[in-house]
């Protein structure tokens, strides 16, 4: 094991049973929703990976170690703490760990950590990609490029439309990761359960990505793969109300001059603001979902 790499004894031991894990994120947590809905969330995602009979393995880098599971009282520090923790892509770990601080995880160091602790499946809200106006700006996620060469199964809720969806979509076909849909031919956009995108693949059942999954792993291909489960019809919000709040906070980004890692969870904040809360709850609810399917998906891993 990476001798930098913390695991909680719940994680350590269901992984040397064989028994299903699933990996969260902390960046959700400290950069993607107000304290204290985001300390609550990251307890009732934890508490729905348990009901469908998963571990739990929420990771984050404390005082320079890389965790896999996390206690109570790290969860509320990080909730706490906001974006005054570091947000830790890959460009960050590095420089983190040999500081000994802290770092709220993306979906790229969350792959990288949870990758190294042998865990297969990573639940979460919405994955970083290539934004609006990349063309100029250059501003793609790392999420991409991470999607692209560490095998991981990443389950989310699509993306939201502060990215740019068909470039993301072209990305991801560049860096071979295969997109599937769940129980849909449609990339869902997060918020909504349509996006006018489709989809690489569609599976219907937590045994058809587990098999697919299993298939790519013993193909030796590196990369991830992009499981894209549309949030629930009674949590869908308006496309206008949403498209409205995204391209007025997309418009205040480029005023304020707002760049760099600061984009994203400036976007995220003001898009929750806009819509008074109304968003938010869409956004824990669609994280719920993904836990769900996450949890079954790793069950039939371990079979
Ligand atoms: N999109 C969301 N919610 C989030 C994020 C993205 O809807 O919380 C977070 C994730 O941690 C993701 C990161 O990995 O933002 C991407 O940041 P950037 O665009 O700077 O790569
Ligand atoms: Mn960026």
């Amino acid at each position: 094991m990476n001798k930098y790499l913390d695991l909680a004894p719940e994680v350590a031991e269901a992984l040397e049973n064989g028994r299903p894990v699933v990996a969260l994120e902390s960046t959700i947590i400290s950069h993607g929703m107000p304290y204290p809905k985001n300390v609550e969330t990251a307890m009732l995602v934890e508490k729905t990976i348990r009901d469908n009979g998963a571990v739990p393995a929420t990771i984050a880098v404390i005082g320079g170690r890389l965790k896999a599971g996390l206690s109570r009282e790290e969860i509320e520090y990080l909730g706490k703490a906001g974006r005054a923790v570091a947000k830790a892509s890959r460009r960050d770990l590095a420089a983190l760990v040999a500081a000994g601080k802290d770092g709220a995880t993306t979906v790229t160091t969350t792959m990288i950590i949870a990758h190294m602790a042998g865990i297969d499946i990573f639940a979460t809200g919405g994955i970083g990609g290539v934004h609006r106006g990349a063309e100029t700006t250059m501003d793609i996620s790392a999420d991409l490029e991470e999607l692209g060469s560490t095998p991981v199964m990443v389950v989310c809720a699509g993306a939201k439309s502060i990215l740019d969806l068909g470039l993301t979509l072209e990305y991801l076909e560049t860096k071979g990761v295969p997109v599937i849909g769940y129980g849909t031919d449609e990339l869902p956009a997060f918020y909504t359960r349509q996006s006018g995108f489709g989809v690489d693949y569609r599976a219907d059942s937590p045994a058809q990505l587990a098999s697919m999954f299993s298939a790519q792993k013993e193909l030796g291909m590196k990369g991830g793969m992009l499981v894209t489960n549309p949030i629930p019809e009674e949590y869908a919000m308006d496309k206008a109300v949403i498209d409205a709040a995204i391209e007025q906070a997309l418009r205040e980004s480029v005023e304020q001059g707002v760049h760099g890692k600061e984009t994203t969870p400036f976007l995220l904040a003001r898009v929750v603001e806009l819509t008074g809360g109304s968003s938010l709850e869409s956004n824990i609810q669609l994280v719920l979902n993904n836990a769900t399917l996450a949890a079954k998906t790793a069950v039939e891993l371990c079979k």
